[in-house]
């Protein structure tokens, strides 16, 4: 058989450095957090991280939610075959960032600003639940002059796959367009995650300008309704199967792929739509018992991470969801977005 291709995946967006505790509503209702949600800092929410590292005992662990799925793609895929890129900052911060992904043996390609520190995202997990709180720093300097590089976007044009976090939204459209552009150019395939209610709401007009190129659109059952409120929709936004329907049915530029809109819920069946097919399938996760979990910060974007290496295998949709509920199991094991080692196998 033919060596697999390598870096057919490459994935944009945040790296962040999670700064993560355990902790009780008092703390959320001191910075005005919600339970379950991903935002933006404000001014207001600074003084959190050095409250959860000196009073929380928070601990340091590599996320940014794109980055947590190219960790995990390449946590199953053969050697070199992911790369990442976002912006960090020439700090201690990102030297953690990159003793992380070298553990999975991920390819980054930072763009590094002197200047600004590694951003940092405060993770409050109460129970089943999990806060973020996110300070950008330096991976909202990212920008369209680092894709553009040659050596950069050399590893794009090499590529198959692009996966973007949603959450570049805020950082780079221009980025996130130009990896678009040539997936349906070259009929590639372009994967985006809508990562958190606040982008279909707040960001509304870059994700809509990227809709005709998904591929795939991946999100959970509470952006999905987000998106639904914030588009139109709002008569179906508690219909998760309709609502998949409706992503996968967007106008789409690359015809020559079925768009698939792939909502996750939590503990209920993950939902699939195809463009162009009336039935929406759903599949039940991979169970565990409550007592194993750890927590459920990053189970998303393991998810994510398992239904795109399955993608670049070439393995059909029901398996690809399947290995992305195998990695989302194996993940909320493990304290904040990690994988397990020694290394599982599918
Ligand atoms: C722009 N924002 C808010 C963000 C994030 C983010 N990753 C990129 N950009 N806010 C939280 N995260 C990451 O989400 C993961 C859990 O799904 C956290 O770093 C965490 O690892």
């Amino acid at each position: 058989m033919a060596a697999a291709k390598e870096f057919s995946l490459l994935c944009l967006e945040n790296p962040l450095l999670d700064i993560q505790a355990f902790a009780d509503e008092n703390l959320l209702n001191k910075y005005g957090l919600k339970a379950n949600d991903a935002i933006l800092a404000e001014e207001k929410h600074i003084p959190l991280y050095e409250e959860l590292l000196n009073n929380y005992d928070a601990k340091l662990i590599a996320g940014g939610a794109a980055q947590n799925t190219a960790r995990g793609a390449q946590y199953i895929l053969a050697p070199n075959s992911v790369v990442y890129i976002g912006g960090v900052g020439d700090d201690k911060y990102a030297a953690i960032l990159r003793d992380a992904v070298k553990q999975v043996g991920l390819r980054v390609e930072y763009r590094v600003d002197p200047k600004a520190p590694t951003g940092r995202c405060g993770a409050i997990i109460t129970g089943m639940n999990r806060s973020l709180c996110t300070d950008l720093g330096a991976a909202n300097l990212y920008d369209i002059d680092h894709l553009k590089q040659p050596e950069i976007w050399k590893l794009a044009e090499n590529a198959d796959f692009y996966y973007v976090g949603g959450f570049h939204f805020t950082v780079c459209p221009p980025a996130i367009m130009a990896l678009g552009e040539e997936a349906a150019a070259k009929n590639k395939t372009f994967i985006v995650n809508l990562s958190a209610p606040f982008i279909a709401e707040f960001f509304k007009d870059p994700l809509d300008a990227s809709a005709p190129y998904w591929d795939y659109i991946i999100c959970n059952e509470t952006e999905a309704a987000a998106y639904a409120k914030s588009h139109g929709l709002a008569d179906i936004a508690e219909d998760v199967p309709a609502i998949a329907k409706a992503l996968a049915n967007l106008p789409k530029k690359n015809t020559q792929r079925a768009r698939v809109a792939v909502i996750t819920q939590g503990t209920n069946p993950t939902v699939v739509a195809v463009q162009g097919q009336d039935e929406v399938k759903q599949f039940p996760v991979h169970a565990i018992s409550a007592d194993k979990i750890n927590d459920t910060n990053g189970a998303g974007d393991a998810f994510a991470g398992g239904f795109v290496a399955g993608l670049v295998q070439g393995k059909d949709i029901n398996t690809a969801v399947d290995m992305g509920q195998w990695l989302a199991a194996l993940s909320i094991q493990e304290l904040g977005p990690s994988y397990p080692f020694p290394k599982q196998t599918y």
